[in-house]
């Protein structure tokens, strides 16, 4: 683990900050589903992710049906939450 896993009161302050996200994974983990008007609306929201992913160098394990997109942020250096999730949660909400 080479990276510090958040405390419980940065996890709230993150729940806090970014409501529609929530803990999965036993905590180890946050996730959002987002919906869309159409599949491509949908894609060109995971094109916007995916550049956002590797600007950060932090990649979310996704799920796409159509106009679903599920997004599941965690830190694998971390084995949990990180303040790398947090930077990206931050970063996807403000592409809603
Ligand atoms: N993404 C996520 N979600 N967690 C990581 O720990 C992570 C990553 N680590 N993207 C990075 C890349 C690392 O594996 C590479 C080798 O830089």
């Amino acid at each position: 683990m080479s990276v510090p896993q958040l405390t419980d009161a940065e996890c709230d302050t993150l729940l806090t900050a970014h409501p529609e996200w929530s803990i999965a994974r036993e905590g180890k983990a946050i996730e959002r589903t987002f919906k869309f008007e159409n599949f491509s609306e949908a894609w060109g929201f995971m094109n916007r992710v995916a550049l956002l992913a590797e600007s950060h160098d932090h990649h979310p394990e996704w799920f796409n049906v159509y106009n679903r997109v599920e997004i599941t942020l965690t830190t694998h250096d971390a084995d949990g939450l990180s303040e790398r999730d947090t930077v990206m949660a931050a970063a996807i909400d403000a592409l809603i």
